[in-house]
């Protein structure tokens, strides 16, 4: 298959569905400061992990636009606010100067909470899908962002910091923090495409692998990656003192790790045979990344 093509495309319509979407403007200049980070140059994974999902599932996954796109909402908004002062403290993300930069550390903090709020308006236009497959869909995505997992997560490696913490604890916090919004994607697009329950297991286990390998390829680009492609100075884990896979297995424990839970995670695709392809490949991207 044409991968980069597949991939494109879809990032393309993501983008302009984005587009249009934030032309309908709120009341504030807080729109601006939306947009600033929403076009940033994010890789916009999950809204096309759940398009592929769909795919693999037998549906055609360009029909789940309103509920990816809020995926990519509730990520751009998390990224503005591990950036401010109080949390990672980054000024340059991509490449760019963080949101709370540009626009001021009050700002960015609303410009979170628009992001936050406009995902469930967003997901919830979504059109042809049965109204109860959709409020289970937009519930699950609200558990994975929540205190059960993305905040849970995040609040678990502020506590974490200076610390040196165990394997368990460090696979809770990455569970919370960075997996469980790809399980959100994964299992919103199996849900969406109307997996039966096996296939829903399936999936589920390998986007719980999905998320690891992707975190520990970030704690690996964290101390060789190239800045430049990054848009990120590296090594920031060690100057913060934080526990990573790298400093728990060293760098190359860290890329067996890696790789045995790539293979791992491939495996739970096994019986979805070609309609998986695009899956599958893009495992293979976000765990090869440069950035
Ligand atoms: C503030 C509630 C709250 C949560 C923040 C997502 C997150 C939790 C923190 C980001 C810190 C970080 C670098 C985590 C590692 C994994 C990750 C989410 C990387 C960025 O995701 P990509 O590569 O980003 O999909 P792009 O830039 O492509 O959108």
């Amino acid at each position: 298959m044409d991968f980069e093509k597949y991939y494109s495309d879809r990032q393309k319509l993501i983008n302009n569905f984005l587009e249009k979407r934030l032309q309908k403007k709120g009341i504030s200049r807080v729109d601006e400061a939306m947009a600033y980070s929403l076009f940033a140059g994010g890789k916009r994974i999950r809204p096309i992990l759940l398009m592929a999902t769909a795919d693999a599932v037998g549906a055609n996954g360009y029909n789940f636009l309103s509920v990816a796109a809020g995926l990519e909402m509730i990520h751009t908004y998390s990224l503005i606010h591990d950036d401010l002062p109080c949390m990672d403290d980054d000024d340059y993300r991509r490449g760019k100067y963080t949101n709370h930069k540009v626009f001021g550390e009050a700002m960015a903090l609303l410009a979170g909470d628009g992001l936050l709020t406009l995902a469930f308006e967003v997901m919830l236009e979504q059109k042809n899908v049965p109204p109860e497959v959709l409020v289970e869909v937009v519930r699950e995505v609200a558990m994975c962002a929540g205190n059960f997992g993305m905040v849970g997560g995040q609040a678990l490696d502020l506590d974490a910091e200076g610390k040196q913490i165990s394997e368990a604890e460090l696979r809770k916090l990455h569970s919370g923090k960075t997996g469980a919004m790809f399980i959100a994607a994964v299992r919103g697009g199996a849900h969406l495409a109307g997996a039966t329950s096996d296939q829903l297991l399936a999936l589920t286990h390998f986007a719980d692998l999905l998320g690891l390998a992707f975190q520990i390829t970030d704690d690996i680009l964290d101390v060789e990656g190239d800045p430049a492609e990054m848009g990120k100075s590296a090594g920031s884990d060690e100057k913060k003192h934080k526990s990573t896979y790298v400093s728990l297995y060293t760098l190359a424990g860290a890329k067996a790790l890696a790789e045995k839970t790539v293979a791992e995670a491939l495996e739970c695709l096994d019986s979805f045979g070609e309609k998986a392809e695009p899956l599958r490949r893009i495992t293979k991207m976000m765990c090869g990344r440069k950035s």
